[in-house]
């Protein structure tokens, strides 16, 4: 049998539902998804199986009009994941349409679509009606040449398996690029400090979740086989940590029990997480903080 691997890229505006499609895809919550735009801050790398094929999806930040360093930094890893994979695949989400953001990511795959499979899903198809999808996908194909159109409902999981189907036919023959059993390409501590990022963002309200951080500080394995994790939480005001707080720590409890249930179960293990509040007014402006987040502070320069 030949075997296929290869990179998969998924781009598209912020909330498009990437992560919730990466996370379908490897059938393991990978990436962190909230109803809030730009939540994902740098490429995601989930593996997933299509019989000899190993799919490689690149979940990536939403491509937006940056305005601040931490922005112009998410929208180079997009752009750079869709410039390094094997098969973009566009996201749009069908109630919303053509949108402007839409037609300017139609204009940078002028350039990186060149010499590359792009095709197009239409994402949360469960909340329009038949014709709107129909005319959409005309719409999007008379503006771009899509190899394939996709209409697909990444959180009721429609059409998802094919378009795995569909993906793992057009990868390159060769070796596969990771473990069978491997699901997701980034560190460990990474991934824990996505988790109480996610918590964080869902209970956090307005511009809070933007001015925020989390890292892993330390990880300690037990002789019990439990794991002891250390986090900060980076805000730019004393007032944030107030709020983070919350009246009498309810917040950050609330944040701190639902990231360790969740890191429990992925880790099938017992974890106790302590998470600090540290207020940095220029956290936004360090490079330390971007390698911790997978970014390059480099392209966040004007
Ligand atoms: N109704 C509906 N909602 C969906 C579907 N797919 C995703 N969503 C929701 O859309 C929201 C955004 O999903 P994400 O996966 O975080 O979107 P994203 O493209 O990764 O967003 P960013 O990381 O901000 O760029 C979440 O509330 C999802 O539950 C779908 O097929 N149907
Ligand atoms: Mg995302």
């Amino acid at each position: 049998m030949t075997t296929r691997a290869g990179f998969v890229a998924l781009i598209g505006e912020p909330n498009a539902g990437k992560s919730t499609l990466t996370n379908a895809m490897v059938g393991a919550k990978v990436s962190i998804v909230t109803h809030k735009v730009q939540t994902t801050r740098a490429r995601i790398r989930g593996v997933a199986m299509e019989g000899e094929a190993q799919i490689v999806f690149v979940d990536t930040p939403g491509l937006f009009r940056p305005r601040r360093r931490l922005d112009r930094a998410m929208v180079a890893a997009a752009w750079g994941g869709a410039a390094d994979a094997d098969v973009v695949v566009l996201m749009v989400e069908a109630h919303r349409g053509v949108t402007e953001g839409v037609e300017r990511i139609l204009e940078g795959l002028q350039d990186i679509g060149k010499g590359r499979t792009v095709a197009l899903a239409i994402n949360k198809i469960d909340r329009v009606k038949a014709e709107t999808l129909l005319a959409l996908t005309k719409d999007m194909n008379d503006r771009y040449p899509f190899a394939e159109t996709f209409m697909i409902s990444a959180e009721k999981g429609h059409g998802v398996p094919a378009l795995r189907q569909w993906l793992a036919g057009k990868l390159p023959e060769g070796p596969w690029l990771y473990p069978e059993d491997q699901i997701a390409d980034l560190p460990m501590r990474m991934i824990a400090a996505e988790m109480t990022r996610e918590k964080l963002t869902l209970r956090l309200h307005q511009e809070l979740p933007y001015q925020m951080t989390v890292e892993t500080e330390a990880w300690e394995e037990r002789k019990d086989g439990s794991a002891r994790i250390d986090q900060i939480i980076y805000v730019m005001r004393d007032g944030h940590k107030g709020i983070v707080l919350g009246h009498k720590g309810e917040t950050i409890k609330a944040v701190s029990k639902a990231a360790r249930e969740e890191l429990e179960e992925f880790l099938g293990r017992k974890v106790h997480l302590f998470l600090q509040v540290k207020v940095r007014p220029n956290w936004l402006e360090e490079a330390e903080r971007y390698s911790e987040m997978g970014l390059n502070f480099k392209d966040g320069n004007t």
